[in-house]
């Protein structure tokens, strides 16, 4: 069986957001139709401390768009965003309205980012989603939601990586787009890792 995992569906990446995503808004239909196909629906979070590491005010004299080495690993500072308790980390109202499975939690240590929904970025600490897809027997899952460039594509690569059978909705993605050809170069590299693409809604 199939599980759909949608990739940070907050208000703080929807235009307007603390970190809105250019036509974050749209992949919201997408997301609703899909999870009335499939049982299994399951919800990534973004979910910061106030003063995580990851943004920029956590670090004098830096801004929004620097990067820096934190605890050896590359780091993008962001704005802050997704701040636990706050309106902007919560899910978006159809999306919490569903019947999920899950809602998996990520980036809680103030020290280390989390663009996936499976490891840290240093690959340090594990949240409970592979689990919780191998209690079930999901052995193939769906991926879709914000951004394509960092978390939706970590948490495909993961997932592969994991051993899961991934397919990308790609219309139910946007990127960031840092630089412009981010989005295309992430699914280019989601490809090549051996994740199916898929272009359409599936039947
Ligand atoms: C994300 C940057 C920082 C994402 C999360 O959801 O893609 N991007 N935190
Ligand atoms: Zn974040």
């Amino acid at each position: 069986m199939e599980a759909l995992i949608l990739v940070d569906l907050q208000h703080d990446f929807m235009p307007g957001g603390a970190l809105g995503v250019p036509g974050g808004d749209e992949v919201l239909d997408v997301a609703l139709e899909m999870s009335r196909r499939l049982q299994w629906v399951f919800a990534t979070q973004d979910w910061h401390p106030a003063g995580h590491k990851s943004f920029a005010s956590s670090h004098p004299g830096k801004q929004v768009g620097d990067s820096i080495k934190l605890n050896g690993l590359d780091q993008n500072l962001w704005p802050d965003h997704c701040v636990q308790g706050t309106r902007g980390a919560e899910l978006v109202e159809p999306i919490a309205a569903l019947p999920l499975a899950g809602i998996v939690r990520k980036g809680q240590d103030p020290e280390v980012d989390s663009y996936s929904g499976f490891f840290d970025n240093g690959r340090r600490h594990e949240t409970e989603l592979r689990a919780v897809l191998e209690e079930r027997r999901l052995r193939k899952v769906i991926v879709m939601g914000l951004a394509t460039d960092f978390c939706v594509k970590a948490t495909a690569l993961d997932a592969i990586a994991c051993g899961f059978e991934v397919s990308l909705l790609v219309p139910g993605c946007r990127a960031v787009n840092l630089r412009p050809d981010d989005g295309a170069q992430a699914i280019q590299q989601m490809e090549a890792a051996g994740i199916t693409l898929l272009h359409e809604l599936p039947n």
